[in-house]
């Protein structure tokens, strides 16, 4: 069903019986791998774009891991504006044709997200574009809140804890702030990130906000080296646990979950997913860390474009040599 706020639709709110087992709760599936542009993120981006055409853009550039760019790329697409997506080198190149097959522009530039975005910020100055960034504003929060409101409106309850990814934090943001819309702030947040993109937990633990000197991991669109000053914020006041998982753990969990639930995701959803799939669940249970009994789980399927079996295959060569 497409939706009169944006670009999304309503994404399908699945049971999980593979995932309800391992974790003795019902887990609910919310499937942003459906979303037209292949994440979540249309909801942010879409919001956005449509904001600054009002305001008389006449075209928009964006630096991303690859999901950001896609939204960009479909929103400009629908809006009739052109589109630059601006790539690291680090993302797999599968995504290119993708951004291309939507009408954008595509550069590669730099090694990683942070290299592509000081570019993005240079070609919107010499190029008179508006730049539409990933995950950084307040536009793109409001734009993912809808998540919350879809769950609120389908749930017979508040939901026990909710899970999720953090590259940037601009999820996360959208999230926290739907809670606060529906009066559902005390639902904890499980966020989730890979070991070598885990800008939002270094954050944590060092008290302030922390630079990675590099991306290792292969969750190339948890690439944020830094996560955004926002998130930061509402770590120190919102109910989240920051927890972080193995690529091998993330990659584990892409497998079990196109396994069990027949669909293909990214390494950057599969950090969620290694939150059920790793046992890290019933552990924060047995911590007292979350409830028990936890009640409705409700796992954020981010899910991604920069995967095929090609890149399934070689994440499965990389990570288990
Ligand atoms: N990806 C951003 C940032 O990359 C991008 O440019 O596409 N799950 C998926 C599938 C994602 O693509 C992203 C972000 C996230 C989760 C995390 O979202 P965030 O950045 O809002 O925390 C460097």
């Amino acid at each position: 069903m497409s939706n009169p706020e944006g670009f999304h639709i309503n994404t399908p709110l699945l049971e999980s019986i593979g995932m309800s087992k391992r974790t003795g709760t019902t887990v609910l599936l919310k499937m942003e791998s459906s979303q037209p542009s292949g994440s979540f993120k249309i909801r942010g981006i879409g919001h956005l774009c449509q904001k600054v055409v009002q305001s008389g853009s006449k075209g928009v550039v964006c630096a991303s891991g690859g999901n950001a760019g896609m939204a960009t790329a479909y929103a400009a697409r629908k809006l009739g504006i052109p589109a630059i997506i601006v790539i690291p080198t680090s993302s797999p190149g599968l995504v290119v044709q993708k951004l291309k097959d939507q009408g954008a522009t595509v550069k590669v530039v730099g090694k990683v997200w942070d290299d592509a975005n000081a570019e993005a910020l240079r070609l919107a100055e010499s190029e008179n574009l508006t730049f539409v960034p990933p995950f950084d504003h307040p536009l793109l929060w409001q734009g993912h809140a809808s998540i919350v409101r879809e769950l609120k409106a389908s749930l017979p309850e508040k939901p026990g804890a909710i899970v999720l990814s953090v590259g940037g934090g601009g999820l996360l943001c959208g999230v926290v702030e739907g809670l606060r819309e529906v009066g559902w702030e005390n639902v904890p947040v499980l966020c989730m990130e890979t070991v070598g993109a885990d800008c939002f937990n270094a954050a944590i633990k060092a008290g302030k906000l922390v630079t990675l000197p590099d991306i290792t991991s292969e969750a190339k669109c948890l690439g944020a080296k830094t996560v955004c000053r926002q998130a930061f914020g509402y770590s120190k006041e919102a109910r989240l646990l920051s927890e972080v998982v193995t690529d091998l753990e993330a990659l584990e969990a892409v497998e079990l979950f196109l396994d069990e639930e027949r669909v293909l995701v990214e390494m950057a959803c599969g950090a969620a997913l290694a939150a059920v799939y790793s046992g890290l669940i019933q552990r924060l249970q047995e911590e007292g860390r979350l409830p028990r009994p936890l009640g409705l789980l409700v796992m954020i399927v981010c899910g991604g474009s920069s995967v095929d079996m090609a890149q399934l295959t070689h994440l499965r060569t990389v990570l288990r040599r």
